[in-house]
């Protein structure tokens, strides 16, 4: 397998030149921090006046970690570095109280976050002869045009389509010899469900990979995706905090995220004590970035949970690696006592063969108990079979999910389509109990 490399003295850096440039790009954004009203408070409170203060990496660790509450109480100008005259973009994410937070970028920034996203595409073997589909939505959100940037970068034509209208975008698939979808796992697999109603074969589509991310998804999601459509999915991991997507991509390897060590620090803390913990051991993700100076974000708190590792790589990139998103701190599910991530529901649910494209998981309140309700949609051939099948499939899925979750959940089954498609991240969990 050839390996390519936007970078390669970057990307094979040894540890230490990469721990070098590190503490050098801490101290410079440092300086930057200094200039925001945020830092300019909470820096001297732990000692640090000036870039000179941090005298080696390990001095991050005298920071506080910074929150999306942190950063919804600064809004909009509290993370600010510059003057808006040096800003050139600004992307925001709502998430779910409704309040905005906000990021913003200097041409420099904007220049070395699209190096990195080109990076990442190269990294999977992509390049100027591809065809870039561009299905996450374009505007304030970062999955649009942060990713369309890099692709530019690497040369290749870029279809701007953005999300919905599935018919367009599978015409437009057709029509340009689409070979390369930037999209999330749900829309893929909403995509392919649709591809029977308008008469079109996998074989008449030129597709030969996904970037798929934005959303947790497990590996049995990507084995599910890569066989309905018989192409290779890359799991790209980011967050607009840090510059939307391209913090970490798969390599050609598809063996887990390589985190670019030399525009984030990345560390993984004990959710409950806060303790930093050695590689290989889960835990909450913590991010700085090295290479936004518009707006500083130092230790910010990501609450996505997963480890980092080491193990060599065949295509002998250097820095880190990110194992998938296990889950998140604030999406778990406590269920009758009994917590649960959404994600052991979706590895369950997702390596049965029956299963279709689409699910959803149900909680509500039934007398003093919660209920777990999993709602599952098959392919129709099997929908449409015996009824003693489809009964022995029912037990088969909930003696599954016991077994990993230790709850047995109620299964509903129901025909393709019958469950609510999202064009952006999927809602997976409606949680119908009584707020506290
Ligand atoms: O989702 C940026 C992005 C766009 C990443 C396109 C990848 C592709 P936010 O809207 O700020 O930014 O959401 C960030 O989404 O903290 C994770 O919880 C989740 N997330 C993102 N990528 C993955 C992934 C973009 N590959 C939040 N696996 C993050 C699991 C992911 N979760």
């Amino acid at each position: 397998m050839e390996i390519r490399y936007w970078n390669k003295d970057i990307e094979t850096a040894d540890i230490k030149s990469i721990r070098s440039l590190q503490l050098q790009r801490l101290k410079a954004i440092i300086a930057s921090a200094l200039q925001t009203p945020f830092y300019k408070k909470k820096l001297p409170s732990v000692g640090i006046n000036s870039p000179d203060d941090i005298k080696s990496l390990d001095d991050l660790r005298r920071i506080p970690l910074t929150s999306k509450d942190d950063l919804r109480q600064n809004y909009p100008k509290g993370f600010l570095a510059v003057d808006t005259s040096e800003v050139v973009r600004i992307h925001t994410s709502s998430g779910t109280t409704g309040v905005p937070t906000v990021i913003y970028l200097s041409a420099k920034d904007l220049d070395a976050a699209t190096d990195i996203m080109a990076r990442s595409i190269y990294a999977t073997g992509t390049t100027k002869n591809d065809i870039l589909q561009n299905m996450m939505s374009y505007g304030l959100f970062t999955g649009g045009l942060c990713m369309h940037y890099g692709a530019e970068r690497v040369g290749m034509m870029v279809i701007p389509a953005a999300g919905g209208n599935t018919k367009r975008q599978v015409q437009l698939m057709k029509d340009f010899r689409t070979t390369v979808l930037h999209i999330t796992p749900s829309y893929l697999l909403h995509v392919r469900s649709k591809l029977d109603e308008y008469g079109v074969n996998v074989g008449d589509l030129a597709l030969k990979k996904a970037f798929v991310g934005a959303e947790p998804h497990s590996e049995n999601t990507r084995k599910k995706i890569e066989g309905l459509f018989n192409i290779d999915a890359y799991n790209s991991y980011g967050l607009s905090e840090m510059n939307g997507p391209g913090v970490a991509f798969e390599c050609v390897h598809k063996n887990d995220l390589h985190i670019w060590e030399d525009a984030y620090i990345a560390e993984i803390i004990n959710p409950k004590t806060g303790e930093i913990l050695p590689d290989g051991s889960e835990g909450e993700l913590i991010l700085t970035n090295l290479i936004r100076h518009a707006m500083p974000l130092l230790r910010y708190h990501t609450r996505d949970l997963a480890f980092l590792h080491t193990d060599p790589c065949p295509c002998k990139r250097t820095h880190r690696r990110l194992s998938r998103i296990l889950g998140r701190t604030d999406d778990m599910l406590i269920i009758n006592g009994v917590n649960v991530f959404p994600s052991q529901i979706e590895e369950v649910v997702m390596r049965i063969p029956e299963v279709g494209t689409n699910y959803q998981i149900y909680v509500e309140k039934e007398g003093a108990l919660d209920r777990l309700v999993v709602k599952v949609e098959l392919y129709s051939k099997i929908f449409l079979g015996e009824a003693k099948q489809i009964d022995n499939l029912k037990t088969k899925i909930a003696d599954e999910l016991r077994a990993s979750i230790t709850i047995t959940p109620v299964i509903e089954l129901h025909e393709p389509g019958m469950l609510p498609v999202f064009e952006g991240k999927a809602v997976r969990v409606v949680d119908n109990r009584p707020k506290l």
